[in-house]
């Protein structure tokens, strides 16, 4: 293992990464076509050229996206009870440091023999990466409705555009049938709740009548919105 073939690994980590992100949203998502694209360039020039003054140019490149990335890669690092979501976010943040780490190395002309500790270290973190977040999965459960309860479908990264209830305590048992995580909010009122991937949450909250906003506020998911109306 060297350093340059450990970049070219990781990159290539990074964008079989993205494709899967997609794969698991079911959809085309443009910042990650974008890079991928950009990251395919990369290799192929990697291929053609070696030296310090590429290898520098690349890891700034990933420094970069990786800043530009963060608002969206921290959230979900919280949340290991949602596997492919977490699982997938983790691999990204390795993928780039790693990248960022084997393109400073190779451009110091690093001895080789640390890439392959490097690489095990790597291979290690995500083996407890996957066991952990499978184990959180499996014990994240499923929450009881209870009779009179608003039911709630998230699917398709989509809410329903209208719910209706009757003005008081309000039970809302919200069911998310994507296989990434999402989240009920009630604008104005103390209400967020995470709903794991393939998971129901209930929440109560006192609703006197009007109309409100409910969304899910993960970064993307913006058309997941709709209108509560409390009679
Ligand atoms: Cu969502």
């Amino acid at each position: 293992m060297t350093w340059h073939r450990l970049l070219v690994l990781s990159l290539g980590a990074l964008i079989a990464d993205f494709l899967a992100i997609m794969a698991v949203n079911g959809a085309v998502i443009p910042p990650l076509v974008v890079m991928s694209v950009l990251y395919v360039g990369v290799l192929a020039a990697l291929s053609r050229w070696q030296g310090r003054r590429i290898h520098i140019a690349v890891g700034a490149l990933v420094v970069l996206l990786l800043i530009g990335n963060l608002p969206y890669v921290v959230p979900d690092l919280g949340h290991p009870e949602t596997f492919a979501t977490f699982v997938t976010t983790v691999v990204a943040l390795l993928a780039s440091v790693v990248a960022i780490g084997a393109a400073a190395a190779a451009a110091m002309a690093a001895g080789d023999a640390r890439a392959r500790a490097a690489s095990m270290l790597v291979a290690a973190l995500l083996a407890i990466t996957v066991v952990g977040s499978a184990a959180g999965s499996m014990a994240a459960g499923d929450a009881a409705g209870r009779p009179g309860d608003v039911r709630v479908t998230a699917q398709g990264v989509a809410y329903p555009s209208a719910l209706e209830a009757k003005a008081g305590t309000v039970g809302f048992l919200v069911e998310n049938r994507d296989p990434v995580r999402h989240t009920f909010v009630i604008d104005g009122r103390p209400v967020q709740q995470e709903l794991p991937a393939g998971r129901s949450r209930r929440v109560e909250v006192a609703l006197a009548a009007g109309t409100y906003q409910f969304r899910c506020d993960v970064l993307g998911h913006e058309r997941m919105q709709g209108t509560i109306t409390v009679k």
